[in-house]
């Protein structure tokens, strides 16, 4: 390191430079920068003596080096700003973990909003005793459409509103909802069943603020002896105040599906209107014959319900084709 004593005596402005510039690259830790300081531009230091000596020159020769030493000193001032900066800069070695730095919250990832409303709607059904079961994306067209009494020339049935898989028998497709489900449960279990099924659908159309190619949907089903509509009701009244709050007001109207019989709507009040949320109704009773069930003994209700509808409402979103935009924006609001 060098010192004041190491340092030989600058007889000219031009010396003095190179001496000075020498020294601050041979200093390296702020230590030896502040020595340096001190020694050549502090106001006890080597330029304020040599500026000091002026006095002694002819007039001309004064008004010379008293410029150039003046240059100097914002010369050697902003070398030694420079020279801070790379020691201060240096003095974590690399890849090393600088301690005093402040902390940051590092970033983590969260469910999806789509998830979050799926997991709220199923937990309520699941606390009035419905079991959460999925069954397959890519379905028979048996299931999705002629177990659920859906007659070979409904138009639900056409290549423009159902994706069809291409398949040795044609007979695959994307599940245009989750009701298909409702048959694989009965065929492979005995009453009494009560099932919530979430998952994705698809459907061939034309995507708009309130409609997507691909969807989730909530099915529930019900079976066993004695069941009502009176059932249905209660238990969709109930779902809608875990939901949507304590006094919240529903509304059923006649609706046709063809694997019900009676088949309604349920619309919730919202903000002054009557908004449908699902369709919902007895299972028909050939329904529950193509699934091999005694439909003089049993009855039940099914319902299906699309969870980003109801988490547009709850969250004032205005188109749903943000849901799978994967527009970082919109999911980190959850
Ligand atoms: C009806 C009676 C039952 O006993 C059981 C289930 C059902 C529902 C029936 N399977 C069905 O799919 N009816 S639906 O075509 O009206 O869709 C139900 C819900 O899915 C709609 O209320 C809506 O919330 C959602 N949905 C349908 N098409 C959609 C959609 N969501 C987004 N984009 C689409 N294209």
């Amino acid at each position: 390191m060098p010192n004041s004593q190491d340092i030989p005596a600058a007889e000219s402005v031009e010396e003095l430079k190179l001496v000075a510039i020498s020294a601050l690259e041979n200093s390296s830790t702020s230590e030896e920068l502040e020595v340096w300081r001190v020694d050549f531009i502090g106001r006890k230091g080597k330029l304020t003596s040599l500026l000091r000596g002026l006095g002694s020159l002819a007039v001309d020769d004064r008004r010379v080096v008293g410029a150039a030493a003046n240059r100097l000193r914002g010369e050697l001032e902003g070398l030694f700003e420079k020279r801070i900066a790379v020691v201060n800069s240096s003095s974590a070695p690399l890849g090393s973990i600088d301690v005093t730095l402040p902390g940051r919250k590092p970033a983590s990832g969260g469910l999806h909003p789509s998830t979050q409303m799926i997991r709220e709607i199923t937990q309520a059904f699941n606390e009035m005793g419905f079991q959460t079961v999925e069954g397959p994306e890519v379905e028979l067209e048996r299931y999705n459409f002629d177990m659920l009494n859906i007659p070979q020339n409904h138009p639900a049935r056409d290549m423009f509103d159902t994706f069809w898989v291409d398949s040795e028998k044609d007979d695959l497709l994307l599940r245009t909802h989750t009701s298909p489900v409702q048959a694989r449960v009965m065929e492979a279990n005995d009453p009494p069943i009560r099932v919530v099924v979430p998952g994705k659908c698809y459907r061939y159309e034309a995507t708009d603020a309130t409609h997507e190619w691909q969807f989730n949907q909530i099915e529930g089903l019900a079976v066993d002896e004695g069941i009502t509509f009176a059932d249905l009701k209660g238990t969709l009244y109930e779902f809608a105040r875990r939901i949507f709050g304590p006094s919240q007001k529903v509304r059923f109207r006649c609706d046709f599906f063809p694997f019900v019989e009676p088949g309604v709507d349920m619309s919730i009040e919202w903000k002054g209107n009557w908004l449908e949320i699902m369709g919902a109704g007895m299972v028909h009773p050939k329904v529950l014959e193509n699934a091999g069930y005694d439909s003089d003994k049993y009855t039940g209700f099914a319902f299906g319900m699309g969870p980003e509808r109801i988490s547009m409402l709850k969250n004032e979103i205005t188109d749903i084709r943000h849901f799978f935009s994967n527009d970082l924006r919109f999911l980190s609001q959850f």
